[in-house]
């Protein structure tokens, strides 16, 4: 374990300010539908129109929205922090992805989009990703497998997350472990917090309320993600008070 690694997971509160609804805020309901209906193979099997025009319209609202004091803070933790910083992140948003674009990470970073990326598709057949802004038919052909069709680049509910391996491997070394955002209500996330500290990690939770592990973590810091996560970085960044200059 190295105090310098910093494993860090966040969730829908993070995005929150940003303007994306979070997914316990409309009382579990996603733009009106429950999560069984929209967001597992089955409800794609059953009605893949709905499903698509689920993604479709979120996938249309996420160019008019930025990331937010939270996101930016965080990118700027990841350019300058000199030790391995791992950010798994729950949302299929982009917003991580565009703060770390305006202040390029350092060498010991990595973004995991654990449960996917909405502005992605993949092909059914032969698992090929690529890039998709736009809307998705019912039955969109695959361009990569004649037998295949596009879906989003997405973990349903009952899927297997994505990088679980390296997301174990980075818990398993971390010296710090900070969750911001989630209510701890998805498994395995929720678990993430219990094996940093089976790997002897600090755990520190930033949330607008206690998650539903909120006992788990060493420290709780309380308030809005977009000045709760500058206030910790800037402390984290800023050399003990005493220290030489
Ligand atoms: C799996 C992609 C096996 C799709 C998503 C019973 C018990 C335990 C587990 C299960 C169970 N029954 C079923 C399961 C498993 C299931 C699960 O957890 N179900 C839940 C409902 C009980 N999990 C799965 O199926 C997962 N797969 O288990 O496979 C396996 C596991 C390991 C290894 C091998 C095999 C797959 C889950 C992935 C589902 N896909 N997203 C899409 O987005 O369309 S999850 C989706 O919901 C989001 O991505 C997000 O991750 C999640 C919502 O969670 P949060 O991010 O926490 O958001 P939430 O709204 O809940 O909370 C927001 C928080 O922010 C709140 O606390 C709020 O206070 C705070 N907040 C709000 N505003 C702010 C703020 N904080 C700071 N500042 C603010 N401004």
């Amino acid at each position: 374990m190295s105090t310098d690694d910093i494993v860090i997971l966040t969730g829908a509160g993070i995005s929150a300010e940003s303007g994306v609804p979070t997914f316990r805020d409309a009382g579990g309901l996603w733009e009106g539908h429950r999560f069984e209906d929209v967001a597992t193979p089955e409800a794609f099997a059953r009605d893949p129109v709905l499903v698509q025009r689920f993604y479709d319209l979120r996938r249309a609202a996420l160019p008019t929205v930025h990331p937010n004091a939270a996101h930016r803070a965080l990118a700027e933790l990841a350019a300058r922090w000199p030790g391995r910083l791992t950010l798994v992140t729950q949302n299929v948003d982009d917003l991580h992805d565009r703060a770390h674009a305006e202040a390029p990470p350092g060498a010991g970073f990595e973004l995991i989009h654990m449960h996917g990326e909405i502005m992605k598709a993949r092909c059914t057949a032969s698992g090929v990703v690529m890039d998709w802004p736009g809307p998705m038919a019912a039955h969109e052909p695959s361009p990569h497998h004649p037998a295949g069709r596009m879906r989003p680049h997405v973990v349903w509910f009952g899927e297997i997350p994505l990088e679980m391996d390296r997301i174990e491997a980075a818990l398993a070394a971390c010296g710090l472990f900070v969750s911001i955002g989630t209510s701890g209500a998805v498994w395995p996330a929720a678990g993430f917090v219990r094996a940093a500290r089976a790997a002897g990690a600090r755990t520190v939770e930033i949330n607008l309320e206690p998650s539903m592990g909120t006992h788990l973590f060493d420290e709780s810091r309380l308030g809005p993600a977009s000045v709760e996560v500058p206030r910790w970085v800037d402390e984290l960044l800023s050399p003990p008070q005493g220290a030489r200059a």
